[in-house]
């Protein structure tokens, strides 16, 4: 698998309207000239002015919710035979921070859907073409959130440890296939993540982050780059980043 093969097929990241999603479009748009970029989210006005930016002749863009299994099966039905030799199943969220017995269960549905129905469902609409055409890396969005488990974080925690499972799990059963499997598991990192998770009150979202530096966007973007660009006998497995000021969840330095 020539990693060059990888840089001239159709790159596929999921929720690319913000965060991660949206860095990791730029620099891959920039780092692989030859490479198609098909960029899905759920706010079309923001996949819209993506498009516009990057370019329209190497960028599509696909609205839809990644959680909703027929708009996935559609997808990759207008997929077809296209060469996708990347995905990047980015899409993900963190919705409220309560002591369980008070949590919404709205919110554990959303989170549940999205961080572990839509990676599930993205991955099994596009790994088999992968498989055939004996090329590809799937890259899943893991946080530190599945290694440790934190205070008022159960159904988040309990998403990303089970996309660390899945990623591993994964890696076994296509071991042979030359499709290789990341996880890019980072720690704290401004983006929309706290307002996200706090329902958009950016007071509570700022404080978050208050005192210390946390990783942004862009951090993300170049592991994720990183790992696409090993020579094709490497994979890497995960990568856990975390800011210089945090050790753990709760070990966080404020100055
Ligand atoms: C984000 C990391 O620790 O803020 O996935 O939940 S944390």
């Amino acid at each position: 698998m020539p990693t060059s093969s990888l840089k001239n097929g159709t790159v596929v990241i999921t929720g690319a309207t913000s965060g991660f999603g949206e860095a990791t479009a730029r620099l891959i748009a920039k780092s692989w000239p030859d490479a198609k970029l098909w960029i899905t989210g759920r706010r079309k006005e923001r996949l819209d002015s993506l498009v516009k930016e990057l370019g329209s002749s190497r960028v599509s863009s696909f609205c839809f919710d990644v959680s909703d299994r027929k708009a996935v099966e559609n997808f990759a039905k207008s997929a077809g035979q296209e060469n996708i030799t990347v995905l990047v199943n980015n899409a993900g969220l963190a919705a409220g921070l309560d002591h369980f017995q008070d949590a919404s269960v709205d919110d554990w549905d959303q989170m549940i859907d999205t961080n572990l129905k839509g990676l599930l469902y993205m991955t099994r609409a596009l790994l088999p073409g992968m498989i055939a055409r004996k090329t590809g890396h799937i890259v899943n969005m893991g946080s530190i959130a599945g290694h440790v488990t934190y205070p008022k974080g159960h159904v988040y925690v309990a998403t990303k440890s089970a996309v660390r499972a899945l990623t591993e799990s994964l890696r076994i059963d296509i071991l042979g296939s030359n499709v290789r499997v990341t996880s890019i598991d980072p720690g704290m990192a401004e983006t929309e993540f706290s307002v996200v998770r706090f329902h958009g009150d950016q007071h509570k979202a700022d404080a978050v982050y208050k005192g210390m530096r946390p990783l942004v966007a862009d951090d993300i973007a170049e592991a994720i780059l990183w790992s696409l660009d090993r020579p094709p006998h490497v994979n890497i497995q995960e990568i856990i980043l975390m800011p210089t000021d945090q050790a753990t969840p709760r070990d966080v330095s404020r100055k």
